[in-house]
């Protein structure tokens, strides 16, 4: 339970109790009308018999008059220790004898003594009071606690909660766009299947195999899908679920899950984000014997234990195959290694089918355009972009998922939704404008870049606006020219900025800090860089310190890091200077493309062709060839695919249905 909740709902329920509690019975107690007097004013008035009724109030060591002419008079003014000595030093007999005087004389009607029952509410709320704050803290504690990461509550929380246990009817139809990966799972489903097969022959079988690759590239459903297509129990549990408060905890889960999945095979165990447990150990503090390191030893140790006979096979899941422990990937343990990769073009379109089964789509919408406008998505993303449609189709009351909503969908999952009642001032537009057309100009003039797919100046998501490039294909490599170009376009909004308003404004922070990652990775990883030539710079492993990583580590000296900071800046300077020079160049193309943006928002890959006609693309020149191999200025061009494309050797066709990539 979060603690908005728990505020808005019982706490305030309980406050509320509590004071209405103490109002009621202020108002019991202290209802009335009356007059207080001293004890010895309260004698005067019995003795002059004045007094019809009198009642005193044992426990209180008080007395209350009614007066004959039905005035209420109550003794007890002066401090209570006071009145209690009055009575003491004896008011107490003196009045109980003057009152039976009076009673006997007729002057007072009645006299009782009454010795109250304590209120029960009071008692109650008395008794109950600390308990119940000393409650309200701890549950507020217990939340506290769990907002920071710290899982002391879910302890003793039942285990069959966090293991669950299934027989998926998934099968391995369900998963498109993983075919490699099937493949090497094939292997495990023939082995449950027909175990003995196997054994006859004198086979190994791998005890484990270790899924990596990004999240959302659907590890779990391959894992079940295994399970599901050899028809065995599915064990699945999370790695953060073994990560426990209290040490111990973890490594009693691990014997558990593998002597449940014993006692049914043969059977999988799944482990989903086995980084959680499985990190490389002495990573965290104090060399770590700590609970995590409990429960990896734990888990090492059933793995050796285990006999792939007994067939139960371990399948875990991680995006960081790098930080976890050598120990589990050492043979007889996770030796079986796939990857599970984000899918290429023909593998969007099979997810994009799986998923669009039973979907009623328009008759034009065609889902290999889709699959080509989502480069780098995954079957996470896929599923996303078709159910937003079908969210969209439904919401406006339509039958067929057209493929527009398809469009609108894509650039939902990829940017966030569309803020139409954003209002900008005409100012604020024409300055949006200018940075995306500065993106797109730059972009269209480089030959290394990808072609615009789109520009808009409509707020989506946290961005005001943005320019959508998307490659011609799926692109595994990039070269050096392709990444100059791409700083170029990252730094040609800012440019666009600073050349037409003669300063730069704040929106650009996203572009620079994607075009500081890019020429980082340029320098350190790629080794593009003149001066520090190929060489990696930094171990590439994020230190793991307290469970946070300490960016990378550091393994060269002061004087290397300030040159790398100095390429860094070069490139960056290099590349905005680049942009500058096109949009200098290209300023009435600019004008007038802002323009047409400020009057229909958003254009298309063909509006923008046709106001660029005007521009000539940029003879691709490469500058630098790596490791000091500075090119003779005589080279002859190589062809970029756009030159290529401006001979007519790939066919227009290819150009339009163009597919999806980075936005800036
Ligand atoms: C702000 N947003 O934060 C306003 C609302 C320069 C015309 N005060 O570069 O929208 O300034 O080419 C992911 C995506 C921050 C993360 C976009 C983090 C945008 C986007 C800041 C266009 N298009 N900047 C761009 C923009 C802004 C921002 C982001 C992000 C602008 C620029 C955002
Ligand atoms: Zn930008």
């Amino acid at each position: 339970m979060d603690l908005k909740r728990f505020t808005r709902g019982p706490l305030l329920w309980i406050l509320g109790i509590v004071v209405l509690l103490l109002l009621v019975t202020q108002l019991w107690s202290g209802g009335g009308n009356f007059k207080q007097a001293d004890t010895s004013t309260v004698l005067e008035q019995i003795r002059t018999g004045n007094v019809s009724n009198a009642k005193i109030v044992d426990k209180d060591q008080r007395i209350e008059l009614t007066l004959h002419n039905k005035i209420t008079v109550k003794s007890g003014d002066a401090p209570t220790n006071m009145i209690q000595s009055d009575w003491v030093t004896g008011y107490g007999p003196t009045l109980t004898e003057e009152l039976n005087k009076q009673v006997g004389a007729g002057k007072t009607k009645s006299f009782t003594t009454e010795v109250p029952q304590e209120n029960f509410l009071v008692g109650l709320l008395v008794s109950f009071l600390p308990i119940v704050i000393i409650v309200l803290i701890f549950l507020f504690i217990m939340n506290q606690m769990q907002g920071g990461g710290s899982r002391v509550m879910s302890f003793g929380k039942s285990k069959a909660k966090l293991i669950t246990k299934d027989t998926p009817k998934t099968t391995f139809a369900d998963v498109a766009g993983a075919d490699e990966a099937i493949e090497e799972l094939q292997e495990i489903k023939e082995f449950l299947q027909a175990p003995a097969k196997f054994q006859a022959i004198g086979a190994k079988i791998p005890k484990g195999v270790l899924l990596y690759g990004p999240p959302g590239t659907g590890k779990t459903l391959l894992a079940r899908a295994v399970a599901g297509e050899a028809g065995v129990p599915f064990y699945s549990i999370s790695g953060s679920d073994f990560v426990e408060m209290f040490v111990g905890v973890g490594a009693s889960r691990v014997r558990d899950l593998f002597e449940q999945a014993k006692a049914n095979a043969p059977a999988i165990i799944f482990i989903d984000e086995i980084d959680a447990v499985g990190r490389h150990r002495g990573a965290g503090l104090g060399g770590g014997h700590d609970e995590r390191e409990q429960t990896l030893n734990q888990l090492l140790v059933e793995m050796d234990g285990f006999d792939v006979k007994g067939g139960v096979i371990l399948i875990a899941a991680t995006n960081r195959p790098d930080i976890l422990d050598p120990a589990l990937l050492r043979p007889g343990r996770f030796d079986r290694q796939v990857t599970v990769d984000r899918p290429d073009l023909e593998g969007r379109k099979g997810i994009l089918k799986v998923h669009g089964r039973g979907k009623p789509f328009a008759p034009e919408v065609d889902l290999d355009v889709i699959a080509r406008r989502t480069p780098g998505f995954t079957g996470a993303d896929l599923a996303n972009v078709i159910n937003e449609a079908a969210l969209l189709t439904a919401r406006a009351d339509q039958k067929l998922i057209s493929m527009d909503t398809l469009e609108e969908a894509i650039d939902r999952v990829m940017a966030g939704p569309e803020r139409k009642t954003r209002v900008m001032s005409d100012k604020e537009k024409k300055m949006i404008a200018y940075h995306e057309g500065g993106h797109a100009l730059v972009a269209h003039a480089l030959p290394n870049s990808d072609p615009v797919h789109k520009i808009t100046i409509l707020s989506r998501g946290r961005a005001l606006g943005y320019t959508m490039t998307l490659p011609m294909e799926d692109k595994f490599l990039a070269t050096r020219s392709e990444m100059m170009d791409q700083l170029a376009m990252l730094l040609g909004g800012r440019a666009a900025e600073e050349l037409v308003f003669h300063e730069p404004t704040t929106g650009a922070s996203n572009d620079i800090e994607k075009a500081t990652a890019v020429a980082r990775r340029m320098v350190t990883e790629y080794g593009m860089s003149e001066q520090l030539g190929a060489r990696k710079f930094g171990s590439g492993q994020a230190e793991v310190f307290l469970g946070r990583e300490m960016g990378h580590e550091r393994d060269y000296s002061e004087k290397i890091a300030s040159t790398i900071d100095e390429e860094v800046r070069r490139m960056i300077e290099t590349a905005h200077d680049q942009a500058w020079d096109i949009l200098v160049e290209y300023r009435e193309v600019l004008d007038n493309l802002v323009l047409e943006l400020m009057e229909k928002e958003t254009l298309s890959r063909q509006q923008v062709v046709e106001i660029f006609s005007s521009v000539v693309v940029r003879e691709h020149r490469p500058s630098y060839a790596g490791y000091g191999k500075r090119l003779p200025s005589d080279l002859p061009p190589i062809l970029t695919p756009k030159e290529q494309s401006a001979n007519g050797s790939l066919t227009a066709g290819h150009q339009d249905a163009l597919p999806s990539g980075d936005s800036a």
